[in-house]
């Protein structure tokens, strides 16, 4: 496996500890009423989000799910229109009008979240197969969880997938619960790797909360896309340490979290930068000060910005090159 350059590690640090402020400072305005509806926190998913959206060009497509906040601001950058979005205001990147599971940025290759359970699969075929249909080297990603598996899209868009060699990374963030049902309560087969090669899917298991990881694996998945060798699959074990949702009780037996903090994605690459020399206590201070900064520039830009006007067609329209 080749190394990844310092800029690169620090770019990856970058989004990590953004992602996860930005979910802290969600929880803080989602129970203080200034952001509404659901919301969905990526706490403890981080690497995912950041180790494959990183290994990506603009132009590849990515499709989310209903925890989208990471993959949204890790493949867009757009971190003050998404905190409007949230906020439910006319400049959020979906005019207000989706909030947090609707989180669009197609010019960023950001095709949205999806509310229903795996139904961003068999967009994130579609998307393949528009790169594929017009001979562009561009890619498509589509997470899922691990509640995910066990709908039959799954199935159906892993044979198809095969079947057209389609240029699709398929991700699953096996976070071990759908909603508050541990996986192993709704899963017979917990071999998701297995359930892809299967259908003749190439697929690994990587550490899901090791950004280096899953960056790597990504990276090697995505350069084979790019030579049309057919889709592949990357399951990514982690941990999601908030509830399922703002509004529903945690689910956890007592001290389970705990024994997650040891794998806490964040504190695990902090430690490998330090240790490596690549990072010092100041370079981290600057870091959550730049991070602080930015985050109070998004929820002032949000809170400034108008309500939308419902009278007003919230839709943009986008054309795909
Ligand atoms: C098709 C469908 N069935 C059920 C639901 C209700 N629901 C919302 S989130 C969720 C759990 C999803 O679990 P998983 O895919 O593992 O994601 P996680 O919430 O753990 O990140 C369920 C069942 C839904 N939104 N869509």
């Amino acid at each position: 496996m080749e190394s990844i350059d310092l800029h690169i590690k620090r770019e990856l640090l970058e989004y990590l500890v953004l992602i996860r402020r930005f979910e802290e400072r969600v929880k803080v305005l989602y129970h203080q009423g200034a952001i509404m509806g659901a919301i969905h926190l990526y706490i403890g998913q981080e690497a995912v989000a950041v180790g494959v959206c990183r290994s990506l060009r603009d132009e590849d497509t990515v499709f989310s799910t209903h925890r989208g906040h990471g993959h949204a601001i890790a493949k867009s950058g757009e971190v003050e229109r998404i905190m409007a979005e949230l906020m439910g205001r006319d400049e959020g990147l979906s005019r207000g009008h989706g909030g947090s599971m609707h989180l669009f940025e197609p010019p960023k290759g950001l095709m949205g979240g999806n509310g229903i359970v795996g139904g961003g699969i068999p967009l994130s075929l579609g998307g393949a197969f528009t790169a594929q249909y017009q001979g562009s080297d561009r890619i498509s990603v589509g997470f899922f969880s691990d509640g995910a598996v066990n709908q039959g899209t799954f199935a159906e868009c892993l044979n198809l997938a095969a079947l057209w060699k389609l240029p699709v990374l398929l991700v699953c963030e096996n976070n071990q619960y759908a909603a508050t049902t541990p996986v192993e309560r709704s899963t017979a087969v917990r071999d998701v790797v297995g359930r892809a090669r299967a259908f003749g899917v190439r697929a690994e298991k990587v550490d899901g909360n090791d950004v280096e990881a899953v960056f790597q694996a990504a990276t090697a998945a995505v350069a084979a896309l790019r030579q049309s060798q057919g889709p592949r699959l990357l399951e990514c074990e982690t941990y999601r340490v908030e509830p399922h949702c703002g509004i529903i009780p945690d689910e956890r037996t007592p001290g389970e979290r705990e024994l997650w903090n040891p794998r806490d994605p964040v504190s695990l690459f902090v430690g490998r930068l330090v240790g490596e020399g690549a990072i010092s206590a100041s370079d981290l201070e600057a870091l959550e000060r730049r991070v602080r900064e930015r985050l109070d520039r998004a929820v002032e830009f949000g809170a400034r910005s108008p309500w939308p006007d419902p009278q007003v067609d919230p839709h943009r329209t986008w054309v795909l090159q």
